[in-house]
């Protein structure tokens, strides 16, 4: 396992592979406190992607807009905290991605089923850009959407797998990306689905 780097993404393929359980396990606790919801944009349009969050802030969206917020509005109470294996798990990628010290305070949780994508965006709720965001694939693959600073620039295509890590930050932090719509198939621990997880510190 070695790590595939293009100015500020650096892959860590299969880094996460053989704790893909106890990270499944940890996300279904969360998602207990916490359950799935489907937001919708600011312009009214429900996503195909389900959410939540764990951590002291999660990103929400409504018809009033985008932000981080340490409440779950479905609750109105604090969203779960952020699971131990999940912030070891963070801090050892982002330090193998040569981002030493990274704390996240914020875990966005993405469900994927067949069909669902999201479009290309930037990420810049965030208030620090100078933190990276690490991201963890678990279930089926998926092909992600990797832009350059303007919506218009040429995407590359990487194939994220259940298990693979991927950190970005520095120049690449403001990036366009999105990723296809989810292919039909079965993963052999999460079924019918992909679940991604992404390590932001947000406040
Ligand atoms: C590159 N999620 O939640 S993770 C998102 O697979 C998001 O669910 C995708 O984009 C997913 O905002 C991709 C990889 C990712 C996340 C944040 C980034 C790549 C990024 C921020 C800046 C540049
Ligand atoms: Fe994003």
């Amino acid at each position: 396992l070695f790590p595939v780097s293009t100015p500020g993404l650096t892959q860590l393929p299969g880094f996460a592979r053989g704790e893909e359980e106890a990270l499944l396990a940890a996300v279904e606790a969360v998602i207990a406190m916490a359950p799935w919801r489907q937001v919708v944009t600011p312009g009214g349009k429900p996503m195909s992607v389900h959410m939540s969050n764990c951590g002291a802030a999660g990103w929400v969206s409504d018809r009033r807009g985008y932000r981080y917020s340490a409440v779950d509005p479905l609750s109105e109470r604090s969203w779960p905290a952020m699971p131990g294996c999940f912030a070891r798990l963070a801090a050892r990628a982002a330090a193998a991605a040569g981002f030493a010290g990274f704390a996240p305070d914020a875990c966005l949780i993405n469900l994927y089923e067949p069909g669902a994508r999201m479009a290309l965006h930037q990420d810049r709720d965030e208030v620090d850009f100078s933190a990276p965001i690490v991201s963890l694939s678990l279930g089926l693959p998926a092909v992600f959407l990797w832009g350059g600073a303007a919506r218009a620039d040429k995407a590359a295509r990487i194939e994220l797998h259940s298990g693979d890590v991927v950190a970005w930050g520095g120049a690449a932090r403001l990036n366009f990306h999105g990723v296809l719509p989810l292919r039909e198939g079965v993963h052999p621990l999460l079924g019918r689905r992909r679940i991604n997880l992404t390590f932001r510190k947000a406040l």
